[in-house]
């Protein structure tokens, strides 16, 4: 496919500022040594927000081809949302991505399907780029109803989204029970939702739009497993969160190839 695979580093809330800076710093002299092609795998991290000043910084300094994303976005642009983080400032601090709706964010602060759509909206008005995380967890699994579920997750999101705002968006396949559990979808479960993926988007838009979103794996991803989930045809990359902490072991998923 022409689709450049994506191996996005989910740091949730963890490594302060300086931990960032030495975290990073180590990610692109591992990739640097191992003579990393960014246009062939695409690498990005996704610190704090406290972090992403200093983020900036080194990237510019050291002139990085890593880039880097946010964790979340407000759903508005500016005004009185104490607290909250529009997606024009991201914007300005050269931020790429912006991951929304991860399941930790739809369990433990209430995020709704509505509300992902409104950040989604948000952080296209500003040029940032959605990285859409939809799953099921394992009751929904367990009911063999995991694919209408993600797919009723996807519709939700990409409500009045157009076809060529839509082609722009990642999207994140993250069974929840695969999370931070050790536990890893199998390949073929992987492919599976993929596949089913984009195939509603191809039926919500058009082929050509569902060729062009890039749809991750999330869940556990390790650099003993990434190779095999990549093999499969439909999955373009991972989203990576407690592997993407060690330097070493982040700078090997993401060369998985070699
Ligand atoms: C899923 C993933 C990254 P982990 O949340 O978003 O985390 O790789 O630790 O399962």
């Amino acid at each position: 496919s022409t689709r450049t695979p994506l191996m996005a580093g989910n740091w949730k809330m963890n490594l302060d500022h300086q931990q960032a800076i030495q975290t990073l710093q180590k990610l692109a002299w591992t990739l640097k040594d191992a003579k990393h092609d960014f246009s062939a795998v695409e690498v990005a991290v996704l610190p704090p927000f406290t972090d992403l000043r200093s983020v900036q910084t080194l990237v510019d300094a050291d002139k990085l081809e890593i880039v880097y994303g946010a964790q979340d976005v407000s759903a508005f642009t500016s005004g009185a949302y104490t607290g909250e983080i529009s997606p024009v400032f991201l914007a300005k601090l050269g931020v790429t991505y912006v991951a929304i709706g991860h399941s930790e964010r739809r369990e433990h602060h209430n995020e709704s399907d509505r509300l992902v759509n409104a950040k989604i909206k948000s952080a296209l008005g500003a040029g940032v780029i959605p990285i859409l995380c939809v799953g099921e967890d394992i009751d929904t699994r367990r009911a063999a109803a995991h694919v209408q579920h993600t797919l009723l997750q996807l519709e939700g999101a990409l409500e009045d989204i157009s076809a060529e705002q839509a082609k722009t968006i990642v999207v994140a396949y993250e069974p929840v029970w695969a999370i931070g559990t050790g536990e890893t979808a199998t390949p073929e479960d992987a492919q599976e939702m993929a596949e089913a993926i984009r195939g509603r988007l191809a039926e919500l838009y058009d082929r050509d739009t569902a060729d062009a979103v890039r749809v991750l794996y999330g869940g556990s991803v390790k650099s003993s497993n990434v190779a095999s989930i990549m093999a499969k045809p439909d999955v373009d990359g991972a989203l990576v969160g407690g592997a993407s902490l060690d330097p070493e072991e982040f700078a090997k998923i993401a060369r998985y190839q070699s």
